[in-house]
């Protein structure tokens, strides 16, 4: 019996009431062991324990199992490496990963980075780039802990790929470039090394959640036949403090019911987060397998290395065990920081059998003692059961120590997360600990190390990836381009609307059910909901296009007979992720990200409630910019008046505002189905036949009505987000004779959303009330004018003798016209355009919280109705001296505007 599991399961220590009859049983399933061995054991008791668990009995299995390697030594493949050989390219990533950090910090004092993670990490990553990380055009998809960047580095430094210039010009991308060399981003960022990383991990969570749903989406291009993704797998390497993310753990359950074996999760169980301990009063280890397991994964337990095989074949009485089931994480983290003697003294002193146990191993020998996770031949047996895992995917629970190696300076010790400085003797040290050949000076002075192209380390790391396919990481963006259908196949009936009535939402669906019936486009389109189809008025594509599900529909949905059924099948074409906007953010990017991760660019529309997407979901949306994807976000029922009804928490006022902020998103707030189609069509052709690297934000309404077509030659005027929608001519003999305005008085109403009705009607009020002349034009996006108007403006600044160039807002907007600008957002969103407006600008908005009434009850109190939007620009005249000082007054009276200030209730 020398599977530590089984005796440890032998040996648990009981509430025994008849300890005689417990030994009988114990020995009858010790002989049955030993006589046939544990497959019946496995088949008796699972008869046992169906018979328990009746309720008369009402027993319960426990959730865990002994704090031991889940992969017994008999079960242990041989390592197919040469061992030695792997170790000592461990070692020389270690240290250039741990060089580089040092260095960059020696130069800049203010630099971040990272030693100890990768310390604890080294292992588990070079036993993955050594026999399982594919790489190649269809390699696997490999998730890499944030901060353990500088080995992914420092390998691919010894590969060839990287130089030493780059190394030494880490996290100082700027300052590189103006060196001529490239420089590394301190975290894996596609957006800052397009051609290296894949996948940003660098906020908590992001990774955990993101790897979940490309598995996931591998499966549905495949199921739906777009493309075979089965020879590809993902792989995560996590932290057990990052675990504690919400979006860590929030797709466990749907990873598991799509049975997603192409899925392994490697949890570096270094037992400390960057504070401290993660579960310093209890086991992170034993934390983790209840929840996985109960979620449906696999679960691998790797915790010891090698060197402990033999003690526990010795420990017959499973004092080990025992002895691990009282040791809490905090204590496991001190045992670390500590030498052998101490470790001697402390773990292995604690009672007789374990000082037994340690009698034979010197205090050095007890110090090097390896936990599972650094353990290349442990680790590999991990890998390869999870490989051959079917059914589910596999979590790999590896312990390690943080910082591991770094001895006195850093290995267990509370402040390790951020350590970046190593004094000369911990240098030295560090050499000798791993064997690196360098020499004092060398080491002290933080010289990078690669060995000569023909040595046999480099020979054999050159092997390795070439039998694996190829470098990794590495990012493509070798897609086909895909070609869209001219606008007027789907969208003619939003460009010649002629008065029909509609919401832009239903334009929408209306002309995403279009695309989906081309026969190039509409395979690629990925419709993406978060149980909110109804809501959208998208339940008929239910039946048209199927939900995906990877195992069909296995029973009669309760609406069969309907047209709007509700049908799921495997070649489904939406997603359908449920009340999860992460999971289905994370859908959506694993979608715009096909192009670069499968070279098969598809079109994801991802539509929701817009308070619920850039407030909720933001960093997914940050990290999906960051991985450069392509594809559609489409914030529906928005505008914090136009959702009548919702209130406080679903009224979104600021997702623009939000959505501005991304470099490259492009945000809009049409109000006509005529400018959202010119919108469509252009986003598509940018990224689908001109593959730029940018991302739509359209905010879509739920209010119904009258959609006039939209002018001739104003297409290139919406996208730049401005254009003359009318101008209303005074009328000769206006209604208000006493607020009397000067033949010359003439304002600019600015309106986007559904809110430029109401200056559209407050123009006419303008007209016909006060005689006065308003422009209107419609502001399809105050960030794209923003944002030409800043280029142009640094332009200029920085081109003083070129002649001065105009921005589109300025060209639009130029003169003195004062400008009232209103919209259904915070001011603060028109406002992006207000220093590049010479003339009086004023912004109306939705600032504060919102209520819920009937649109127009909410308009009138956020001030963003036509009457509000009469007496801002009869105050701006007024200002100038245009209209008399009465006409603000009686506008007041006659409008019946309330005076007392809602901001005393906003608050
Ligand atoms: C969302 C988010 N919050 C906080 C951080 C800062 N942070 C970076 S690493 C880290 C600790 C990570 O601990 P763990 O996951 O256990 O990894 P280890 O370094 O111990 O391997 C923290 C808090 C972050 N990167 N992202």
């Amino acid at each position: 019996m020398s599977d530590p599991s089984i005796q440890s399961q032998l040996a648990a220590p009981l509430i025994d009431s008849d300890p005689i009859e417990t030994g009988e049983w114990r020995e009858s399933l010790a002989s049955v062991l030993r006589a046939t061995g544990p497959q019946r054991v496995r088949e008796l008791m699972d008869v046992l324990a169906n018979i328990a668990q009746s309720p008369e009995i009402g027993w319960h299995p426990a959730r865990g199992t002994p704090y031991v390697n889940t992969i017994a030594v008999a079960q242990q493949p041989a390592f197919p490496g040469d061992l030695a050989t792997e170790e000592r390219l461990a070692s020389l990533m270690r240290w250039n990963a741990l060089a580089m950090v040092a260095r960059a910090n020696k130069a800049y004092g203010e630099l971040g980075g990272h030693i100890a993670s990768y310390a604890s990490a080294a292992d588990l990553f070079e036993v993955g780039f050594n026999h399982f990380f594919r790489g190649g055009a269809q390699g696997d998809l490999v998730f890499y802990q944030p901060h353990s960047a500088p080995g992914v580095y420092a390998r691919a430094f010894l590969e060839g790929r990287l130089t030493e210039d780059d190394l030494a010009h880490y996290r100082q991308e700027i300052t590189a470039r103006q060196r001529g060399v490239r420089g590394l981003s301190s975290y894996p960022h596609p957006w800052l090394m397009p051609d290296f990383w894949q996948f940003p991990t660098g906020s908590m969570g992001i990774g955990p959640i993101s790897s979940i749903y490309q598995a996931r989406f591998m499966r549905y291009l495949k199921h739906r036949g777009l493309f075979d993704t089965s020879a590809r797998r993902v792989w995560g390497v996590f932290g057990d403090g990052e675990m504690d993310e919400p979006e860590s753990m929030s797709a466990l359950t749907l990873a598991a019911r799509e049975k997603l074996d192409n899925l392994t999760w490697v949890v570096n169980c270094n037992l400390q987060r960057l504070d401290g301990p993660v579960r310093g009063n209890g086991r992170i280890i034993d934390e983790l397998e209840a929840l996985f397991a109960g979620a449906g994964w696999r679960v691998i337990k790797l915790v010891w290395g090698s060197d402990w095989d033999g003690l526990f074949a010795r420990d017959t009485e499973g004092a080990l065990a025992r002895a691990f089931s009282k040791t809490v994480d905090g204590q496991f983290q001190t045992f670390a920081a500590k030498d052998g003697r101490y470790n001697r003294e402390h773990f292995f002193g604690q009672d007789p059998a374990l000082a037994a146990l340690a009698q034979g191993l010197t205090d050095e020998q007890i110090d090097r003692l390896k936990r599972g996770g650094h353990d290349l031949v442990k680790i590999h047996a991990a890998y390869q059961a999870a490989m051959e895992t079917t059914g589910r995917p596999t979590v790999i629970l590896a312990q390690t120590k943080k910082g591991y190696g770094m001895g006195e300076a850093g290995q267990g010790r509370m402040t390790t997360h951020q350590q970046k400085k190593l004094e000369r003797d911990d240098l030295i040290a560090f050499r000798d600990r791993f064997k690196l050949p360098l020499s004092d000076e060398q080491a002290a002075s933080l010289s990078f190390y690669r060995p000569s192209d023909d040595s046999a380390e480099m020979l054999y790391l050159h092997a390795r990836r070439s039998a694996l396919g190829g470098m990794a990481p590495i990012r493509r963006s070798d897609a086909a381009p895909v070609s869209v259908p001219p606008l007027s196949r789907y969208g003619e009936f939003a460009l010649r609307a002629e008065g029909k009535e509609m919401s832009t939402t239903m334009a929408f669906v209306r002309m995403l059910t279009g695309l989906l019936k081309d026969p190039d486009l509409g395979p690629r389109v990925v419709p993406i909901v978060a149980d909110e189809a109804r809501t959208f008025g998208m339940a008929n594509l239910f039946k048209q296009v199927g939900i995906y599900s990877f195992n069909g529909q296995t029973y009669e949905p309760e609406d069969i007979g309907s047209v709007l059924s509700y049908r799921e099948a495997t070649d489904g074409q939406i997603l359908e992720e449920g009340i999860s906007e992460a999971g289905a953010i994370s859908s959506w990017a694993s979608a715009a990200t096909s192009y670069s991760v499968h070279g098969q660019a598809m079109l994801p529309f991802y539509i929701y409630y817009s308070m619920f997407g850039f407030q909720r979901v933001g960093d997914l949306i940050w990290a999906a910019a960051d991985q450069r994807s392509r594809g559609f976000l489409l914030g529906a029922t928005a505008g914090r008046t136009t959702l009548g009804g919702e209130g406080l928490q679903h009224q979104d006022g600021s997702s623009l505002l939000q959505a501005s902020t991304v470099p490259n998103c492009r945000a809009y707030d049409p109000c006509f189905a005529g400018e959202f189609a010119v919108i469509l069509d252009h986003g598509m052709r940018q990224m689908l036949e001109r593959q730029e690297d940018v991302f739509y934000y359209v905010t879509l309404m739920n209010e119904n009505y009258a959609q006039p077509s939209l002018p001739a030659g104003v297409e290139d005027d919406v996208i730049k987000g401005l254009y003359r929608y009318a101008s209303h001519a005074p009328d000769k003999t206006p209604s208000n004779p006493k607020g009397k305005a000067s033949a010359t008085a003439k304002v600019r109403l600015v309106g986007s959303g559904a809110i430029l009705r109401e200056v559209i009607a407050a123009s006419e009020l303008l007209a016909t009330d006060w005689g006065i002349e308003a422009e209107v034009w419609s502001a399809t996006s105050f960030s794209e004018l923003a944002r030409d108007a800043r280029e142009i403006e640094r332009f200029n600044r920085l081109h003083p003798n070129d002649e001065a160039r105009v921005s589109h807002v300025q060209r639009c907007l130029a003169g003195a016209t004062p400008v009232v600008a209103a919209t259904d957002y915070v001011r603060a969103w028109p406002q992006l355009i207000a220093s590049y407006v010479d003339a009086p600008f004023t912004a109306l908005g939705t600032d504060g919280f919102g209520r819920s009434d009937t649109r127009s009850a909410l308009r009138r109190f956020f001030e963003i109705d036509r009457h509000h939007v009469v007496l801002a620009a009869l105050t701006a005249l007024r200002a100038r001296g245009l209209v008399e000082a009465s006409a603000c007054a009686e506008a007041i009276a006659r409008y019946g505007l309330s005076v007392d200030d809602p901001a005393a209730w906003l608050a």
